[in-house]
């Protein structure tokens, strides 16, 4: 349909082209902002994909290889960064109590016996799904000492609210030295 008139010949075309520009320069601003967005999210807050899939049987945790239960708990790697190993399970974290120390690089690596699991820590931007079959690797860094809160935030059954556990940021030299009596920590000491 035509919006000329007599007295004004291609006036309504006029008015429809201003009109479709302005939308086409709202919309490619729209998408520019959310790309800031999306770059933004991903350096500021260290937002990033899974980079790797590694797998386990899940049947036999507790019988041999990584996540047998004296290998649980933080381990001080060569480097001086540590790695933090535990299982979740209905409806539990072994262990119960994770110990880090702060300022230093952390590597958590986990895994679930059994269904799918959430793990979040509270106050950090820590949060993966813990899959049976599969080893969710995580690294971050704790700035200071502090208590954690870290609930399963994936419903996984009748029990799922009382699934948590606490990670515990200790100073660093403190830790430190209780890494040198002992080949794996947590905040229970063995
Ligand atoms: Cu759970």
């Amino acid at each position: 349909m035509s919006t000329e008139t007599p007295n004004h010949p291609g006036r309504g075309h006029a008015v429809a082209l201003r009109a479709e520009r302005r939308w086409a320069i709202f919309v490619v601003g729209l998408i520019l902002l959310l790309l800031v967005m999306v770059v933004f999210a991903g350096v500021h807050y260290a937002f990033m994909p899974p980079s790797r899939v590694e797998t386990i049987d899940p049947s036999r945790l507790q019988l041999s290889g990584e996540f047998v239960e004296d290998n649980l708990g933080t381990a001080v790697q060569p480097d001086g960064s540590v790695v933090v190993r535990f299982v979740a399970q209905q409806y539990s974290f072994t262990p119960q109590c994770l110990l880090v120390p702060a300022d230093t690089p952390v590597t958590i690596r986990t895994t679930s016996a059994d269904v799918v699991h959430g793990l979040l820590v509270t106050d950090t931007n820590i949060n993966t799904m813990v899959m049976p079959g599969y080893i969710s690797t995580l690294t971050t860094r704790f700035d200071t000492p502090a208590e954690h809160l870290m609930p399963c935030h994936e419903f996984c059954g009748f029990g799922h609210q009382t699934m948590w556990a606490h990670v515990k940021v200790i100073d660093k030299a403190a830790f430190f030295d209780q890494a040198k009596n002992s080949r794996r920590l947590s905040c229970v000491s063995r």
